[in-house]
Parts: structure tokens; sequence; C-alpha cells
């Protein structure tokens, strides 16, 4: 990109992501990556068991695998599931969310409960106030990310869930990484209006592992730059179910979501959910998304859209940096609420964390 492109702090990065970002004329589409458009410049593969790894690979002379999409490989039926788990389950202690300091719940009651109901009667343009669940932008598992700090702690963490430790276990295994361990998740919540800043995800103290992406509900424009913000990313369409991998060199590129869009055909999943039992495992880990779930849940999906970020932490028989156990356990207690920080503040600037892009 010409020097003269680029105004004072606008760099290749962010002028593209200002051009997506824009609603008012919408950008023009047509230079967005549409993995289902098969054409000619993406190579598509079916997501196999045996993949190579990129060791191997290396020792034939292969390219590393780097960045991989995958174009939504769930049965029919598991998105849904899935979606379940994100509103219902994985908001709940002892998991971390945004809401934790601001939330006063009547004892026993969690978002979900506190949401259903409202979420399901009304369609979102009749409500004038907004649920609690429709207020959630983040949820942390595992090792809790520190938003402030930017670090993981050894002292701040839960366990990570066993069904999506499960997914996670299974899609690296299919794309070559057998020794991937789901030690952190990011679940990050949007809306229409909703973006994400450009960042590289470098607090991992791992960074051999690729990081995992899962979407569902409503398509975003997803960017993926280089290694500065210098390189121009390229701008490519992701809807529900599709999952991305972010590994080998391309684990440390500057990536974006400047906008969150209804794409036709991209978001919205089928309202049918009876999945016979017959499709379903013997093991299934999680249970099929009961009708009247999944009524709350396709309420919520109609103007937002959901991902989760799985990574591992720790490198093979790695620990974390000794650090005074009080400076540790401070840390880990800031950035996740225990602070009297005005909520509507930290929304506004600080909606997933990352800091906006205007
Ligand atoms: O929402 C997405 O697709 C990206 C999320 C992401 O980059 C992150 O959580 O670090
Ligand atoms: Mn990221």
């Amino acid at each position: 990109m010409s020097a003269s492109a680029l105004e004072q702090g606008e760099d290749a990065f962010r002028k593209i992501f200002r051009l997506y970002r824009k609603k008012n004329p919408p950008a023009d589409l047509s230079g967005v990556l549409e993995f289902r458009s098969g054409e000619s410049r993406l190579r598509s593969a079916e997501l196999r068991v045996n993949a190579v790894s990129d060791q191997d690979a290396g020792r034939v002379g292969l390219q590393p695998l780097g960045f991989l999409f995958i174009v939504n490989p769930f049965l029919p039926g598991w998105q849904h599931r899935w979606v379940r788990q994100c509103l219902k389950l994985y908001p709940r202690k002892p998991n971390v969310c945004n809401l934790d300091l601001h939330m006063s719940l009547e004892s026993g009651r969690d978002l979900w409960d506190h949401s259903h109901a409202q979420l399901r009667k009304k369609s979102p343009r009749r409500r004038s106030e907004k649920t609690l669940l429709e207020k959630l932008r983040w949820v942390t598992l595992g090792f809790h990310y520190n938003w402030d700090t930017k670090k993981y702690y050894r002292e701040h963490q839960s366990p990570f869930p066993v069904d999506l430790a499960e997914l996670s276990r299974c899609v690296s295994l299919a794309c070559g990484f057998p020794n991937f361990r789901a030690e952190a998740g990011i679940l990050n919540y949007y809306h229409m209006d909703s973006s994400l800043g450009i960042h590289v995800d470098e607090s991992e103290l791992d960074h051999g592992s690729p990081l995992l992406s899962f979407s569902f509900g409503q398509s975003s424009i997803f960017l993926l730059g280089g290694l500065s913000r210098d390189v121009a990313p390229t701008p490519m369409l992701m809807h529900s179910g599709d999952i991305m991998v972010m590994s080998g060199a391309s684990r440390l590129l500057y990536h974006a979501v400047p906008r969150i869009l209804h794409y036709p055909g991209g978001g919205v999943l089928p309202p049918c959910l009876s999945v016979p039992p017959s499709n379903d495992g013997p093991n299934a880990l999680i249970e099929p998304c009961a009708a009247a779930d999944w009524e709350v849940c396709q309420a919520y999906l109609q103007s937002s859209r959901i991902n989760m970020t799985v990574r591992r932490v720790l490198a093979e028989g790695g620990s974390f940096p000794e650090e005074d156990a009080d400076t540790q356990h401070e840390a880990a207690m800031r950035g996740h609420g225990y602070h009297t920080e005005n909520n509507e503040t930290q929304e506004a600037t600080q909606a997933h964390g990352y800091h906006r892009e205007q």
C-alpha cells in the first residue's frame, strides 16, 4: 500500500477494518472470500482424521498447514447443542463472564433463568430493556484470561468443560495436531453492531499449538492480516458452524472482526431440532437441545453471533513464570470484575476486551 494512503495512525489493516466496519453505505462484499463458493483461489479439503502434522510435512518438504478453514462440519442438530451450551451452561459458575461484578441475581438463578422467558416472548425490536443474556459479552473457561494484564494465571482457573475439550481434541487431531490440549477458552458474544478490534493472540505461553475458533449464528467478516499491521488483511466470510484453525505461521497473525451481518443462508439455523435418537451416537457427550431451549437460542441468534476460541496455554512440560504469589493472586482477581468499575464504561471501551476500532 502506498504511503500516501496512510493517514496519521492509519495502517493498512485499520484501513480495511474501517472499510468493512462501515454500514452506510455498506462495503461491497465482492472481494470477500466466501469459502462455500468453490472459487478457484481456494483449495478445499475434507476434514480427515489422519491428516499429516506440520512436523511430518516439514520432513518431506511440504509447506506447513498454517491457516485452516473448515466449512461447517457439524451433523444436523449439533450446532444447536453447542449454541445451547454457550448460552445456558458455559456462562454459569465457576466460569467467568463480563457480568460477574454487576450481576445481582437472586440466589440460585443464573443468566439463563433470568432471561429465557423474556427472550422467548418478544421480538428484539419490541423489547425495550435488554435481557442479561443479551448483555453478555464474554465468558472465559479453564485458565481465565485476564483482560487487564493480558495474562493467564496458574491460580485463576476452573475445570475446562469436558464436552468442549473433546470437540477441540477431535478437531485438532483431525487437522494433524495430536498434542493439542484445551486449557483456556474465550467465548465472544456479538450483536449486529459489535466488532472485535485488531489484535494478535499472544498471551498463551505456547504458540506451537493451534488456536481453534468455532462460530455460530449470524455471519461475520473476518480479517486475517500479517505479522505487522502494515500488511493489508484478507477479508473472509465466516458462517454458522464454520471452524478456523490458526496454526503454524498463521498462529500469530493480526486479525479482527469488523462486521456481523445477516448473510442470506449464512447464519440462521433450521428450527427443527428433533434429531432422531438413531442419529445420536450412544455416547453423545451433550444431549439434544430441547425445543423450548431452542426457542430461546433462536430468538437470541436472530441478531447475534457466538464465537468460541480454544487455546493451549502451556507448552509440553511448561509452567507459569514464577511470580510472587501475592502479585499473581491480586492480578488474577483484578480484571475479572472484582473491582468496582462501571460496567457501561467498561462495555463501551472494551466491548470484547480488545479495544474497539472505529
Ligand atoms: O470472533 C471471532 O471470529 C474471533 C475471535 C478472536 O479472535 C478471539 O477471541 O481472540
Ligand atoms: Mn483472536
